[in-house]
């Protein structure tokens, strides 16, 4: 996939685009399983370390499925979650539906969440990520010995992790409440 890509420019205009991702990226995969609720709107970095992703749709990637929503523009200036909300910045956002194959190019800083996938079918999504430049590695695919393996996602998965997972997707204005006070605090921009 990364030698598709770079034949087909992908990987200079991202290198284009961000000067700094000079090395392999990091590959790793989101694997949006069937039951699957609506994610908090987030980003995927602090935003002075914001890196660049290349996703591809290894299937065809639909509404049904959990296609991603991402709210353009937000990765502009740092937006604390608060204003997030306050701004309506995500007033904008679109479902980024793709066809097998299809390549989204953005910044880790954009905002956007995973949907829920309705379907009986896993819909998995490579990524490729340029965290601080790029993977530490020589040869990023024999992360974990070339093996696939699965990591948790946003909450971990011990009894306290589970708790949390319960409670957000009970009552997401829980969680969303937890996050606009803590990011009144924080500098982070995630
Ligand atoms: O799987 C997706 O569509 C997006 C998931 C995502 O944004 C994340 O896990 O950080
Ligand atoms: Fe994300």
């Amino acid at each position: 996939m990364y030698d598709i890509l770079s034949a087909s420019g992908i990987i200079d205009l991202i290198k284009q685009i961000e000067p700094k991702a000079t090395r392999l990226p990091n590959v790793g995969c989101n694997y949006n399983l069937p039951g699957s609720t609506t994610q908090h709107y987030h980003t995927d970095y602090d935003f002075s370390r914001g890196f660049m992703i290349a996703n591809v749709a290894v299937v065809d990637t639909i509404i049904a499925n959990g296609a991603m929503e991402a709210a353009p523009g937000t990765h502009k200036k740092y937006l604390p979650y608060w204003r997030f909300v306050t701004e309506h910045a995500g007033r904008n956002s679109l479902r980024v539906e793709m066809k097998q194959g299809d390549v989204m190019v953005r910044t880790s800083s954009m905002w956007h969440r995973g949907m829920p996938n309705m379907t009986q079918v896993a819909r998995p999504m490579l990524a490729m990520t340029w965290e601080d430049g790029g993977s530490q590695l020589s040869d990023p695919w024999m992360k974990e010995g070339g093996a696939i393996k699965f990591f948790p996602n946003w909450f971990r998965p011990t009894t306290v992790g589970r708790i949390r997972e319960r409670i957000t997707v009970a009552a997401p204005i829980i969680y969303s409440s937890y996050r606009f006070a803590s990011s009144l605090f924080g500098n982070k921009g995630k």
